[in-house]
């Protein structure tokens, strides 16, 4: 492709506006981890040269490449044309016809997998239970006809708040199965962000339990509900509740009916509905630069190849493989990687509800060991904390069924690599580093396991008809070990279809920057091997443990205080979680700050979004720095949030005294 042009009128001096530099303590580790000749020659694909080979045909001839991978999945009617390209909308295997749940389910009960275990699941308080493929599929019928009795239609939006417990994944797949779209949200997210969500995506119908287990607490996740419906705002008309944890929960009569009693109405009956290729799938809302978080929409063929694809070939998966990704299920991992992927593929794949330190600090050892855990998926800010917590929690747990590690999340810092190479992976387990996206649906750029020689700290080179590149603001490739901004230059199959209710959001959060060309919004370089090391978010999206946060949505939550006149949010970089929440407040005339007001407005955040989004500081000011139209120096206040002296020009500034105030207004 020889196009490259910017979009917008091209800036005075391009090089004026640079990638803001993210400040890392790194460690430098030059060594290059090859894998091993045995893992090698059993893998899949298993030399550079055979995944080059690949990944070239996958560009140079996408219909022939995809259109012989789609042979995989098992299609009610075969698709006639592989891709249809109008930017920004992509449609793929058109004409094709097809079910998630029946590829998930149907086609494993035939041979020795109807026995095999489908999900294996641990309860944080220690209950054990196993579904195999075909009482899962019995479970997925059954709800699927829990939803039509409750007039859930094809394309109807169904609203899924739920624990870590397998009822997560049976709600998902009885969506699919009758064609309605999920949206899972996290059960870390507050009444508010339920509301917020319900309201957006127009679901009649919520999913919930009445609660959950987390570090031995109880999350009350039904009295969540019944908070975001209160006000009456909402379409819902129905919630289905399943019993958990057997607390006592509020049932509102004529709108509230319990998961076990709604199955005594049904059978175990129920075919998969002929659904299009493109029909969606499931809204994901994520976080992006505006306060209002964004329900990325997915659909059904091109998305489901690719969660089978990259677990194919990214985690190589076998049969007799146990394979544990540590997600939850409200984010994006836990819909393509615990679920999705694995299930369509017929694999294992282990559920834990729970927290990694709960009842203590070797829980997820316990389970590898217990299970014989094969491949690990988990996230670096995870490993950081294990770090932590000292190797002796490792050491007395037998690791040795390991073979492969995954990551995901944000950057990998070397050190975290090293120790999850040799504490966890004995030294002997090839490291997938996967850099991807909400958005992007699975995995883009990753090392082949058998193949790609890894380097701490790169997400090494991109997966099979991802076209990377890394450009200026002139949309030019910048040189070797130079930074720019990571776009994506063709349609691949699990691409977005969409922000749901907002094209015009769609197109210009993601396709307006550089014309035809997907804007991540991580700014990245590339070694001389061409492998990318992605530095992070070059947006106003902030990456806490591994969770996408927007800084607007902070601000907006912290000025729905009555105490704040104006709020500025930025991250700052944080060992443990990669970035903290820092939050420059003004307060309205006649309000006293107070150590006691920082607190609360800790608290109003924590429950307008989430326990997620909670601050890690609160600092007051008279007033926040602002350039002399008016905007505020995010740069200034990222620079005092880290304790770094001020530098660079400030010369817009409208008051320079106000940097001293805030410099000198930490907490302590
Ligand atoms: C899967 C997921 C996406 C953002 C993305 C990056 C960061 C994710 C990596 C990574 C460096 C990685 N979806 N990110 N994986 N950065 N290396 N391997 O995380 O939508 O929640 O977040 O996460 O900044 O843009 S997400």
């Amino acid at each position: 492709m020889s196009k490259k042009k910017a979009a917008k009128p091209a800036p005075k001096k391009a090089a004026a506006k640079k990638v803001a530099a993210k400040s890392q303590t790194m460690m430098t580790e030059n060594r290059v981890f090859k894998p091993s000749a045995e893992f090698s020659k059993k893998a899949r694909i298993g030399s550079m040269a055979e995944y080059r080979r690949m990944h070239e045909e996958s560009l140079k001839h996408p219909e022939k490449f995809f259109g012989r991978e789609a042979k995989e999945l098992t299609w009610q009617k075969p698709f006639t044309k592989v891709l249809e390209w109008k930017c920004p909308n992509a449609k793929w295997f058109l004409g094709g016809k097809l079910n998630v749940s029946e590829n998930c389910l149907d086609r494993h009960l035939v041979g020795v997998n109807k026995t095999k275990a489908a999900l294996i699941w641990e309860g944080e308080p220690g209950e054990k239970r196993v579904l195999t493929y075909q009482q899962l599929h019995r479970e997925v019928c059954r709800f699927a006809n829990v939803l039509k009795r409750n007039k859930v239609k094809k394309g109807d939006r169904v609203m899924i708040y739920l624990p870590m417990i397998p009822e997560a994944a049976i709600a998902m797949l009885a969506c699919t199965r009758i064609g309605a779209v999920h949206s899972v949200v996290f059960g870390g997210f507050s009444a508010e962000s339920i509301k917020d969500r319900v309201l957006d995506c127009g679901a009649k119908i919520i999913i919930t339990s009445d609660g959950g287990y987390r570090r031995g607490a109880v999350v009350p996740l039904k009295k969540n509900v019944d908070d975001a419906l209160k006000s009456g705002e909402t379409a819902v008309e129905t919630v289905i509740v399943y019993r958990r944890t057997g607390q006592d929960v509020h049932i509102e009569e004529g709108r509230d009916v319990w998961w076990h009693r709604e199955l005594e109405y049904v059978d175990a009956h129920c075919a998969a509905a002929v659904l299009d290729s493109e029909s969606p799938l499931f809204i994901l809302y994520t976080s992006g630069s505006t306060g209002k978080p964004k329900g990325i929409l997915h659909s059904t063929a091109g998305y489901l190849l690719h969660a089978q694809m990259t677990c194919k070939y990214v985690f190589d998966l076998r049969d007799d493989d146990v394979y544990w990704c540590t997600a939850d299920v409200g984010w994006v991992t836990g819909h393509t990687y615990m679920i999705y992927g694995p299930l369509s593929l017929g694999a294992t794949s282990l559920m834990y509800e729970g927290a990694p330190n709960w009842p203590e600090n070797d829980r997820f050892w316990r389970i590898i060991e217990e299970y014989a855990v094969t491949v690990f998926y988990t996230a670096p800010t995870a490993i950081r904390a294990f770090m932590k917590w000292g190797d002796e929690w490792l050491k007395k747990h037998d690791l040795s069924s390991l073979r492969l590690l995954g990551t995901v999340g944000e950057p990998i810092n070397p050190e975290a690599w090293m120790w999850y190479h040799t504490q966890v992976g004995g030294g002997k387990c090839p490291i997938v580093d996967t850099w991807w996206q909400t958005e992007t649906g699975g995995h883009m750029i990753t090392p082949i396991p058998g193949a790609t020689p890894t380097k701490p700290g790169t997400a090494t080179l991109p997966f099979f008809g991802v076209d990377a590149a890394i450009v200026d603001d002139l949309g030019q490739e910048v040189g070797k070990d130079e930074q720019g901004k990571l776009v994506i230059r063709k349609p691949w199959p699990p691409m977005l279809r969409g922000i749901w209710g907002d094209k015009k959001r769609y197109q210009e959060t993601y396709w307006s920057e550089f014309d035809g060309w997907y804007f991540a919004g991580d700014g990245a370089r590339k070694d001389k091997d061409g492998y990318f090391w992605i530095i992070g978010r070059i947006d106003d999206v902030l990456n806490v443990a591994g969770h996408r946060l927007g800084t607007a949505e902070v601000e907006s939550a912290l000025v729905s205080h009555p105490s704040v006149a104006e709020a500025a949010v930025v991250g700052r970089p944080d060992e443990m979680k990669g970035q903290g929440v820092v939050c420059f407040v003004t307060v309205k005339e006649g309000i006293a700050t107070s150590r006691d007001l920082a607190d609360e407005l800790k608290k109003h955040v924590r429950k307008v979004i989430g326990p997620v989004a909670t601050p890690d500081e609160v600092r007051f000011a008279a007033a926040l720095p602002k350039t002399r139209s008016g905007k505020i120096m995010r740069r200034l206040l990222k620079q005092i949030a880290a304790g770094e002296v001020i530098k660079g020009d400030t010369t817009t500034l409208e008051d320079l005294s106000v940097i001293a105030q805030l410099a000198a207004s930490g907490e302590d």
